[in-house]
C-alpha cells in the first residue's frame, strides 16, 4: 500500500477541521502533535491501496513569518515534505483565500484545492469558473461542502491523481509579477542557483521572492552557504532598485502584486449574479 502524506492549510475557518473529522471520522486517529503556541492534529485514512495520513495545521491567512501560525506552517511544509498540500479555500471569500494560495505557488509544491463552503457561493448565485481558475494556476479545483461531506472523496481521488502525475491541468506555473520584478527575482535566483544544499530542499524562485520581502527566517536558513554574502548583496541590490521604481517597500510591491493577479484571474472566471449589479447602479 501506498502512504500519501497530505496537509491541510488554509486560512483561519474556512473548514478545515470539519474536513478533516468528515475524511478522518471513520478511522482510526494516529495522534496530536503540538508545538509550544500551536498544535496540529494528524489521523489516517485508508482507501484501497492508498493511505492517506491527514495533518489539519494551523489556519493561517500568508505563509510569512509572522505570528507562531504562520512559521509552523511554513516549517511543516519545507521540513516534512508533504506529498500534497491541500489547500482548503474559502469560496465565499475568494480574494483574500487565493492570496495564501499564491505563496504555495512560489513554494512549488504540489497542490490541490478544495474550494469549500462551495454552498454558499450557490446560494449567492454566482458564476465562477473554477475549472477555468484551476487551468490559469495549474492546480486542480474540486468544489467541497465540508460539512456536508459534499465533495471530499472526489477531492480525495484528485488528490491520487495529482500524486500519480495523472492531472492533465497540473502545471508548474509561476506567477508572472511583471517584468521588474522578475527582474529582480532572476538576478537573486542566478545566485542562489550556485547553492545546492539549497535547491536541493527549495525552489530558488521561492528562495529569491522571500528575499525580496526581507523574510529574515529566510536569510538566516541561508547563512551558512559559502556564497551567502553575494546572495545578500543581490537581494539588497535588487530590492533597492525595485523600491526605487515603486516608491513602496519591496514586501509590498510583492503583495500589491499577488492582489494584482488574483484580481485578473478572478474577473475572468467569477461573476456576480446580475441582480447585484443592477442595485449597485
Ligand atoms: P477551520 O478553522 O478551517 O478548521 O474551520 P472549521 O472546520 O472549524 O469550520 C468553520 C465553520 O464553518 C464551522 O462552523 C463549520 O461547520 C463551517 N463549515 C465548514 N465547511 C463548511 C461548508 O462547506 N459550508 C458551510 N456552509 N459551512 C461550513
Ligand atoms: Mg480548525
Ligand atoms: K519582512
Amino acid at each position: 500500500s501506498t502512504t500519501i502524506n497530505v496537509a491541510l492549510v488554509g486560512n483561519p475557518n474556512c473548514g478545515k477541521t470539519t474536513l478533516f473529522n468528515h475524511a478522518s471520522g471513520s478511522h482510526e486517529r494516529v495522534g496530536n502533535y503540538s508545538g509550544v503556541t500551536v498544535d496540529a492534529k494528524e489521523a489516517t485514512m485508508k482507501r484501497d491501496p492508498y493511505t492517506f495520513r491527514i495533518v489539519d495545521l494551523p489556519g493561517t491567512y500568508s505563509i510569512t513569518e509572522y505570528s507562531p501560525e504562520e512559521l509552523y506552517v511554513r516549517r511543516h511544509i519545507t521540513e516534512q515534505m508533504p506529498d500534497i498540500v491541500v489547500n482548503v479555500v474559502d469560496a465565499s471569500n475568494l480574494e483574500r483565500n487565493l492570496f495564501l494560495t499564491t505563496q504555495l505557488i512560489d513554494m512549488n509544491v504540489k497542490v490541490v484545492i478544495a474550494l469549500n463552503m462551495y454552498d454558499e457561493l450557490e446560494k449567492k448565485g454566482v458564476a465562477f469558473d473554477y475549472r477555468e481558475l484551476g487551468k490559469m494556476i495549474g492546480i486542480p479545483i474540486v468544489p467541497t461542502v465540508a460539512s456536508k461531506g459534499t465533495g471530499v472523496d472526489e477531492l480525495f481521488d484528485k488528490v491520487i491523481e495529482v500524486y500519480e502525475d495523472r492531472e492533465p491541468d497540473v502545471r508548474h506555473i509561476h506567477i508572472n509579477y511583471g517584468i521588474e520584478i522578475e527582474n529582480a527575482i532572476r538576478q537573486i535566483q542566478d545566485e542562489v542557483w550556485k547553492s545546492p544544499e539549497v535547491t536541493d530542499k527549495l525552489s530558488s524562485r521561492y528562495v529569491a521572492i522571500k528575499l525580496l520581502e526581507t523574510d529574515r527566517t529566510m536569510l538566516s536558513q541561508l547563512e551558512s552557504c559559502t556564497n551567502f554574502d553575494q546572495i545578500k548583496s543581490k537581494a539588497q541590490s535588487a530590492i533597492q532598485l525595485l523600491e526605487k521604481e515603486y516608491g513602496e517597500s519591496s514586501e509590498t510591491i510583492i503583495t500589491d502584486a499577488k492582489y494584482g493577479f488574483i484580481d485578473g484571474a478572478l474577473k475572468e472566471t467569477y461573476k456576480e449574479p446580475k441582480k447585484d449589479r443592477r442595485k449597485s447602479k
